[in-house]
């Protein structure tokens, strides 16, 4: 088979590497050095001295790898490998186990905690340093691959699958048990499509989708495209009143798009919003864009270009 030629991506991950945080939990001064020395020009190593201190601070460092000594003072690299296995955002970080232990059964314990790859002490600088690169670049490829899964190819706002699975996140996360959601749907769109092409019709998604991505505050706020026309919003943290404020916002946003529409009665693009807020959000996101969309039929059926929570 021919080797796909693809310099651009391979240059394009050496500098991703370049700019990869590794963790390194290590206790003995002498061993961390033999690490820091390897892998220093090729990576920002921050280091942890014990399982509690890399608890405690692995959510700030955000590591691209962890590397984890199997000897640490209270609890070993063992836990705190499985430890961080039980984190939704540490599930599939690379963690590379180091020992200089010859215990019989150590290797498959370090596998069956959920490790991606094992170093035996005294390692060779160079076979680090290509294990690591091995990982991050998969790592990096993975990410990449996962993100394009997640964003929806016209409008470049998160699709549907993201919805679904950054629902379970979503709610381990919550400051508060409140979240709210938008439905947005554009109005008299199919007559759109039909007195101005679709291509015009794709333009104008593009352009939603932007004025909705522009609404948004709040870092943890995002936009999905469900399908067609219809966006929804999701709000995490967000009481009615909050709802309130972007659900207007949104309309007063796109009927600013200007975009002239001959066949609708507002003589230009506008859209309507149902909205719902929960106090104990349930499990299940459909429940939540359910619950939207009958408001959103309620504004439909009110006139179009209007809110209804
Ligand atoms: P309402 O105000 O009640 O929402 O009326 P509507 O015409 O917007 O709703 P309807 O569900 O009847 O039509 C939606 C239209 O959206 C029909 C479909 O062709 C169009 N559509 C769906 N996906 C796309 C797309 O990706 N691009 C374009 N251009 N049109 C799309
Ligand atoms: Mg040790
Ligand atoms: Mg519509
Ligand atoms: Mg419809
Ligand atoms: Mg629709």
């Amino acid at each position: 088979m021919d080797k796909i030629n693809t310099p651009d991506i391979e240059s394009k991950l050496k500098e991703e590497i370049d700019e990869s945080t590794v963790l390194v939990v290590e206790d003995n001064d002498v061993d961390f050095s033999v690490v820091d020395r390897a892998l220093t020009d090729y990576c920002k190593i921050e280091r942890c001295h014990s399982t509690e201190e890399a608890i405690k601070k692995v959510f700030n460092i955000e590591p691209h790898i962890i590397i984890i000594d199997y000897h640490l003072p209270n609890k070993n690299g063992i836990e705190l490998c499985t430890e961080l296995r039980d984190y939704n955002r540490f599930e599939s970080t690379p963690i590379l186990m180091v020992t200089g232990d010859e215990h019989a059964t150590l290797e498959l314990d370090f596998w069956n905690a959920g490790c991606s790859d094992f170093v035996k002490k005294p390692f060779n600088p160079t076979t680090l340093i290509k294990r690591v690169e091995h990982h991050l670049k998969y790592q990096k490829m993975l990410d990449r691959y996962r993100n394009e899964a997640m964003i929806d190819s016209l409008t470049k706002v998160f699709n549907r699958r993201y919805l679904e699975s950054v629902t379970k996140q979503l709610y381990a996360r919550l400051e508060s048990p409140q979240v709210s959601a938008l439905m947005v749907d554009v109005d008299w769109f199919k007559r759109y499509n039909d007195t101005y092409g679709h291509l015009a019709g794709d333009s104008v998604l593009v352009r939603v989708a932007d004025a909705l991505t522009k609404c948004l505050e709040r870092s943890t706020d995002f936009v999905t495209r469900l399908g067609g026309e219809e966006f929804a919003i999701v709000l995490p943290n967000t009481d009615d009143v909050g709802a309130n404020v972007i659900a207007n916002r949104v309309i007063k946003s796109v009927e600013s798009l200007n975009i002239a529409h001959n066949e609708s009665p507002f003589e230009k693009v506008t859209v309507s919003v149902g909205g719902v807020t929960h106090q104990h959000p349930p499990k299940d996101w459909q429940a939540l864009v359910d619950e939207a969309d009958s408001n959103l039929y309620l504004a439909k059926g009110n006139g179009r270009n209007q809110f209804v929570c």
